[in-house]
């Protein structure tokens, strides 16, 4: 079993700040803990956007608390965040995520494990993991 606080991720190696200040990410659980997934905690900044594109990762958010909205940069929809909202990236959904009046705090896990310091790409991706053949083909079946 692993246990570990907030307290001792925040300013250690798993808290990774995004370069323009929108968000921060506190990874609990990465790929070296070996759980097949990795879980954070992310802060987006109230009236911030941020665009992102996990094309090597599905991603599922839980809203726990503040406010936002995400938009689908496919159809255009836009949906609203809130505390009890889930919103799960199954198809690589590229999207704008906006931060509303007050930050949100997601829950988020990813698919194939986030390894480390990933910073999002200018694509608003994060690499491929070394295995990541196996994973798509593992998600085909
Ligand atoms: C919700 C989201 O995708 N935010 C960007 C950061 C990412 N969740 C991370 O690395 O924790």
């Amino acid at each position: 079993m692993i246990i570990r606080t907030l307290e001792e991720i925040q300013g250690s190696e798993r808290e990774v700040q995004a370069e323009n200040g929108h968000w921060v990410s506190r990874r609990f659980v990465l790929d070296g803990d070996g759980a097949g997934f990795s879980f954070h905690e992310t802060i987006i900044k109230a009236g911030t956007e941020t665009h992102i594109w996990y094309k090597n990762h599905i991603e599922a958010v839980y809203c726990v608390a503040g406010d936002g909205e995400i938009e689908d940069l496919k159809t255009g929809e836009v949906h609203p965040i809130k505390d009890g909202t889930l919103y799960l990236l199954d198809q690589h959904d590229e999207h704008l995520l906006r931060g509303g009046k007050a930050d949100m705090r997601l829950i988020c896990a990813f698919n194939p494990p986030v390894i480390g310091r990933e910073h999002h790409d200018a694509d608003g991706a994060y690499s491929p993991h070394p295995d990541h053949d196996q994973w798509a083909e593992l998600r085909k079946r």
